[in-house]
Order: structure tokens, then C-alpha cells, then sequence
């Protein structure tokens, strides 16, 4: 598995099957949103096999609108693993426990419990707003988010665009984080998270020194567009390096209310066989939460990135 895994192993294109024909697929904005952020892609069948330039149109549509909707995907786990890998190497999630068997680059994100009681996914993913291990020295490039179960209510995901967050700060606070950099840790909120959900595991020695935390500036600029984003998060975001405690906590108060700013944020409400794919240099994301009466499962796979600068 490592060696399928080992980002040497993985060109992004490797698996474009160049002479398929174009799907004539159609791309258009979700409704709802204001700006760029969130588009839908209708008209494609990614069961299928899928030619250069299909995948050309949707690399693009993502870099410009972020979060990337493939409406209707009947894909099987290895299809949406396959697909993913087309845009780099897959990362395994450090908690093990919650891999669909067979698959280990698929986490479950879901609140179902089996017939003993044990949760068969990670329950509360998302509960503060993120970016996909960004306590990774190379955080996510993006995340796909398959639909399996969804609830007859609550459960939607909402996405808050970090270039335009950027973008609307006060000259004056741009110019002041623009040098500073933030440590980001896993550890951050995980007690707090098995405080309210206790079914999450003690963590290892070993997993504990696998998501040891990174520093990574508090503005990125995004490696293929080179448009600047705020990259700091509730969940994952310590502290800002070299200040002292109070300053740098509330700085980073300060900028994680600018980067959810409702009008930067898209409500994503899940339709049947969504396949949800969010770039994590561009977006933070939250789970907006789901009723314990309903039941929810989704899959996901996370793309690694590059080292932030
Ligand atoms: O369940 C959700 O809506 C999102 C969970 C999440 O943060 C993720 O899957 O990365
Ligand atoms: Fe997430």
C-alpha cells in the first residue's frame, strides 16, 4: 500500500484515460452563494472514464470556485479514490479505526453506530471550522466528500472562502500578519472533542508524535494561483508565533471572526450521491451538525498539498 501511497509513485494525470471523448459536461455557480465560492458540475459521470480535457475544464472550475459539486456520482470507493488521485497523493487519516475496510485512504464521517454500540466513522469531523490537516507540514491540497446516508434534515456542510476574507481585511491588519507565522496542532481541541464524544480513541504514543504540530504562515499564498488566503482556523490554530499569549490570542480571535464572515460562506445542503470536492488552501470549512435521531454517512478522501508559503 505505501508504495501506491508514496507521493514519488503519483504523477496527478497518470490516470487520465487522454482519448476519452468530453462528457459534455456543464459547470455553473450553486445557487445561493455570493461570489466565486461553490459551483456545481452537472452532466458527468465519473464511473466513466474521463479525458484530458474534461479533467482540464474541472481542475480549473476548482481553482476558480473552490468547492467543486459533482451532482449524482454512483462511484464506487475505488472510483472516488481513483479520481481523487488524479490531483496528488492521498494522506491517511491518524485515526485508523474509522478506514472503510479495504480502502484505507477513505475516512467515514458519520454519526451511525453498528449493532454493538461502536461508531463507524468519525461522528463530530467539522465541528469547529478547519482546514484539512493543516497541522500537517503539507496540509491538504483538497478533500472529496461522497454522500452514502444523508439525514431527512440538518447535516449540511458550509464552506467560508479565505481569499476573499483575505481580501476585505483593513490595510493596516494586512500589512501586520503579512510576516507572522501560526502553529497549527491536531492535539488543539482533541480532549475538548472526547470530552462531548467520548467514543474517540486515547491517542498513541505513535499517533500522537504522527500529527505533531506545524508552523505555517498566517497568509498563504495558494500555489497554483498565487491568490493570498487567510490560514487560520478555530480548530487547528494555536497561536501566532513570537507574540506574547494575550496578543496572539486576540489576534487570532480577530481573524478567525473575519474569515467566516456570512458573506463569504457557501451552505452546501447535501443532495443524494453528492461528491463534494473543496480546495483546503482556498476554504475553511464546518459541519453544521446533524440531529443523534438522524443517520448520516459520508466518504472521504484527502488529497496532500504543498509546503505553505
Ligand atoms: O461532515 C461534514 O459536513 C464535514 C466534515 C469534515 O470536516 C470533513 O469531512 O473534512
Ligand atoms: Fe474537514
Amino acid at each position: 500500500m505505501s508504495a501506491v501511497l508514496s507521493p514519488a509513485s503519483v504523477s496527478p494525470s497518470a490516470t487520465v484515460d487522454a482519448d476519452a471523448a468530453p462528457q459534455g459536461l456543464v459547470i455553473r455557480p450553486v445557487a445561493g452563494s455570493a461570489g466565486p465560492l461553490g459551483a456545481e458540475v452537472l452532466g458527468l459521470d465519473l464511473s466513466r472514464p474521463l479525458g484530458r480535457e474534461d479533467f482540464a475544464r474541472i481542475h480549473r472550475a476548482h481553482l476558480d470556485h473552490h468547492v467543486l459539486v459533482f451532482r449524482d456520482q454512483r462511484i464506487t470507493p475505488q472510483q472516488h479514490v481513483d479520481f481523487s488521485r488524479r490531483f496528488g497523493p492521498l494522506q491517511i487519516h491518524v485515526l485508523k479505526n474509522f478506514q472503510l475496510a479495504g480502502h484505507p485512504e477513505i475516512l467515514i464521517v458519520s454519526n451511525i453506530k453498528d449493532a454493538a454500540g461502536q461508531p463507524i466513522g468519525l461522528g463530530d469531523a467539522g465541528h469547529y471550522w478547519h482546514s484539512d490537516l493543516s497541522y500537517k507540514d503539507k496540509p491538504s491540497l483538497g478533500s472529496l466528500l461522497h454522500a452514502q446516508e444523508l439525514p431527512g434534515e440538518g447535516g449540511d456542510t458550509l464552506f467560508a472562502d479565505q481569499h476573499a476574507a483575505y481580501d476585505a481585511l483593513p490595510e493596516a491588519l494586512k500589512e501586520r500578519i503579512a510576516p507572522l507565522r501560526a502553529e497549527h496542532s491536531y492535539l488543539a481541541k482533541y480532549e475538548e472533542l472526547r470530552a462531548r464524544s467520548p467514543w474517540r480513541p486515547k491517542l498513541t504514543q505513535a499517533q500522537i508524535a504522527e500529527v505533531a504540530p506545524s508552523i505555517h504562515p498566517v497568509v498563504r499564498t495558494h500555489p497554483e494561483t498565487g491568490r493570498k488566503a487567510l490560514f487560520v482556523s478555530e480548530h487547528f490554530t494555536t497561536r501566532i508565533v513570537g507574540l506574547p499569549e494575550d496578543e496572539s490570542q486576540a489576534l487570532l480571535a480577530e481573524l478567525f471572526a473575519a474569515s467566516v464572515r456570512p458573506e463569504f460562506t457557501y451552505r452546501h445542503q447535501w443532495q443524494p450521491h453528492d461528491l463534494v470536492f473543496w480546495d483546503n488552501r482556498s476554504v475553511t470549512h464546518l459541519a453544521a451538525g446533524t440531529p443523534d435521531s438522524e443517520r448520516r454517512k459520508l466518504y472521504r478522501t484527502t488529497i496532500e498539498g504543498d509546503l505553505p508559503f
